[in-house]
């Protein structure tokens, strides 16, 4: 019987709001100015902490990419963030200092329509990098 409820703990918990990592970074893997992972699918729900690995940066909430009735967020410099996102839809995440340069991410929540194009007034950079970002 011990053994039987050990193994339950095992088991995937479905339904259970998790926690995602993305680093924030002057070097990646994927080039400079960038984090990663730089697009995430989430649930409803789910805790995404963005960690000041590298230097210099922040996550902050885009307000041309920000769902309807979502709040906005703003992390300070060099400090970690952990943002809940509860409201389904497509948020874009910039770091302030470095948003020309195309340092960007994308979250899809829930259930995201993927046709809507990405808005015209983000920085030429951030939308190159964002184009990029979802055509993987
Ligand atoms: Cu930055």
């Amino acid at each position: 019987m011990r053994l039987f409820a050990c193994l339950l703990t095992l088991l995937p918990v479905v339904g259970l709001a998790e926690t995602h990592e993305v680093n924030m970074l002057t070097r990646g893997e994927t080039g400079a100015m960038v984090y990663e992972p730089g697009y995430l699918e989430i649930a409803p729900g789910d805790t995404v902490r963005f960690l000041p690995v590298q230097g210099g940066h922040n996550a902050a909430s885009i307000p041309e990419m920000l769902p309807e009735g979502a709040a906005r967020f703003i992390g300070k410099i060099d400090e970690e963030i952990a943002v809940t996102f509860d409201v389904e839809g497509r948020y874009g995440v910039k770091c302030s200092p470095h948003y020309a340069m195309g340092m960007v991410m994308i979250i899809d929540v829930g259930e995201v329509d993927p046709s809507v194009p990405l808005p015209e007034a983000l920085p030429r950079r951030a939308r190159e990098r964002m184009a990029i970002l979802l055509a993987q």
